[in-house]
């Protein structure tokens, strides 16, 4: 489609600015059709930006490979740029708007010469859901739009809905790199260097802009920029939650369903929690998202979820039969591959995929070399990069449950927050309250391991990320605890609020040589044990206790069946207050975390941290 095609007289005059200042040499915008997207990825093809992989293996299905500068968000580059820097906060990159865009002008002036300019609409969220959201997406790179199309309902159909005078959200990306006359990329990934990538947003005007990265969530702007940073602002005007978290679906024995959302940092197991496969009989487990969910009130007082997303873009390393079957059935086909390692029969291959590579393999960097006879590589050395992603549509989902579109959302009866913690944070324990939980959620984090940093005096500190939202807050955190505190002051049924959980997969004893990698507690398809306790939570069983930090599973509470012995050895462990940990807890909170909101910080808050210290002290 053409400009001329565009009915809604703000976007074209947008589009229209947006054309002058990049001066592309061509604007095409985006139907959405299969032939679309077929003719794009053949120009990626033509290109040398992508390979086809081996129709038998991999049907439908291509992969590119980034240039080592651009791997990776780059949260350093990430910018709220709000008018007062106050309303960024403290854990958020400031840059004054004015200053900003007149920087970011200088870099977009002239920076589509040799390209096509695209015009993406987009929706986040089921088409013609109350909660779902439009945006529009300006775009110099067919990777984008090819990857768009399979995380975001996009296309002429949004157009539609968007109509003459609806709503939308701007959304600008250029890769940084014009091309001269008659250059071409010439198989080599195009961004800009580190210090010109801008990954921009402006929350006052709901606008993002970036520049100079082709990758992820840089890029894919409907994601981390829109249904995150921009989402969290438009959620707190609006009073409804817009947060980074899976929701799943749990079915019981009996037939009956609870759905549950979840917020853990990046590398916690999102992606597998959503998709996992129980081991205790009779228990089910559907798939509604794995990354973002906007929750809104609905007219029965409950909170109901959407997941904006239409697919996934996963990290492909350590995804096996084992860890994530189901991820690997949705990425059988019909899936763009970034950054992984080409096996000589034209198939994918990436460290933790479960099986050796024969032959020789062609690295992320396009390197030829021997495939080692183990599915793990030195650190440094790997065939696949380690943020190596696979973009596949949540429709191919095995385990994608039937109503995952279905525009009124699904209504959520539990929370869960979670974190690497090899210490203090047992197995599962519940809030007393909404209150309690929303501290839980604003305590949320890892603890940095020697694998995680180079620096030996950091190992042991625990890296805050509360709600697992710190790189993707639109707005001063302090303020949205205090939006999370509201939402509950606000409710209009308090007592169908959903309940809220901590849980921990990962606490270690690393001088228990039965436990595989020190872990005193199974993971993957076993954390359905605890889910099967949270279930029965939310039906308000008696099967918990009340401590100092909260509810906890009361002994037995934890279905064991088949559990491995040196586990049921390890429970008890996992399943009790550790009353110095939570101690020194309560002392970092105090001294190195909640200082750093000032006066945004919750009163509510300071309060909680009082209660958990006075009934330690009982
Ligand atoms: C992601 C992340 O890519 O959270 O989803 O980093
Ligand atoms: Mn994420």
């Amino acid at each position: 489609m053409e400009i001329k095609d565009i009915k809604n007289a703000k976007i074209k005059a947008w589009v229209e600015e947006i054309k002058a200042m990049c001066e592309p040499d061509a604007v095409y915008v985006c139907d959405g059709s299969q032939e679309e997207y077929d003719r794009l990825m053949k120009k990626c093809v033509d290109a040398g930006l992508a390979t086809p992989l081996n129709k038998d293996k991999k049907p439908n299905s291509f992969l590119f490979r980034s240039l080592p500068s651009d791997v990776a968000r780059v949260e350093g580059r990430t910018f709220i740029s709000s008018v007062k820097q106050d309303d960024a906060g403290p854990t958020n990159n400031w840059i004054d708007p004015k200053e900003l865009k007149e920087t970011m002008k200088g870099l977009y002036k002239g920076c589509m010469h040799g390209r096509t300019m695209y015009v993406i609409p987009f929706c986040m969220g089921p088409l013609g859901s109350p909660i779902s959201k439009n945006g529009i997406e300006i775009t110099d790179s067919e990777y984008v739009v090819l990857n768009m199309d399979i995380m975001t309902r996009a296309g002429k159909k949004v157009l539609d809905v968007i109509g003459e005078n609806g709503e939308f959200v701007p959304c600008l990306h250029s890769v940084g790199k014009p091309l001269n006359n008659g250059e071409k990329d010439n198989g080599i990934w195009p961004c800009a260097d580190v210090e010109h990538k801008y990954i921009s947003q402006f929350p006052e005007e709901h606008l993002i802009w970036s520049y100079g990265s082709g990758y992820g969530g840089n890029a894919l702007l409907g994601k981390k920029c829109f249904a995150l940073r921009i989402a969290t602002v438009l959620a707190r005007e609006e009073g409804w939650l817009a947060e980074h978290m899976l929701i799943l679906k749990l079915t019981n024995p009996k037939g009956e369903v609870k759905y549950v959302t979840g917020a853990f940092p990046s590398a916690c197991g999102k992606t597998n929690l959503a998709m996992l496969i129980p081991t205790i009989p009779g228990w089910k487990v559907e798939t509604i998202g794995d990354d973002i969910a906007w929750m809104k009130f609905g007219k029965d007082g409950r909170l109901y979820a959407i997941n904006p997303e239409a697919g996934f873009f996963g990290v492909a390393p350590g995804t096996s039969d084992q860890s994530n079957k189901n991820a690997l059935i949705s990425a059988s086909s019909n899936t763009i591959f970034t950054n992984c390692a080409l096996t000589e029969d034209g198939d994918v291959w990436w460290e933790g995929i479960g099986y050796p590579a024969k032959g020789d393999l062609i690295d992320w960097k396009g390197n030829k070399r021997p495939a080692l006879a183990k599915d793990k590589s030195p650190k440094g050395e790997e065939f696949a990069h380690p943020n190596a992603r696979f973009t596949a549509p949540a429709k191919q989902c095995p385990c994608i449950a039937p109503e995952w579109e279905d525009p009124n959302g699904v209504p959520i009866s539990a929370i869960l927050f979670g974190g690497r913690r090899p210490s203090t944070v047992p197995l599962v324990h519940q809030s007393r309250d909404w209150n309690h939980g929303v501290f839980l959620g604003s305590i949320v984090g890892s603890e940095i391991t020697a694998a995680s940093t180079i620096d030996a005096s950091q190992v042991g500190k625990i890296r805050r990320d509360p709600f697992a939202i710190l790189p993707f807050c639109g707005y001063n955190m302090g303020d949205y605890f205090q939006h999370w505190i509201n939402i509950g002051k606000n409710a209009p049924d308090q007592s169908k609020l959903p309940k809220i959980f901590y849980v921990n997969w990962f606490r270690k004893d690393d001088n228990n040589p039965d436990l595989p990698g020190g872990f005193m507690w199974p993971g993957y398809g076993d954390n359905s044990r605890v889910l099967a306790w949270i279930f029965d939570r939310c039906d308000g069983k008696d099967n918990a206790d009340d401590t100092a930090i909260g509810f906890m599973p009361k002994a037995g509470a934890i279905n064991t069946d088949g559990l491995a012995n040196y586990y049921k050895k390890t429970l008890p462990e996992i399943t009790k207050v550790d009353k110095e940990g939570w101690l020194k807890e309560i002392k970092d909170i105090r001294e190195n975390h909640y200082p750093k909101f000032g006066k945004h910080l919750p009163k509510e808050l300071s309060e909680q941290l009082d209660i958990l210290e006075k009934n330690l002290s009982k």
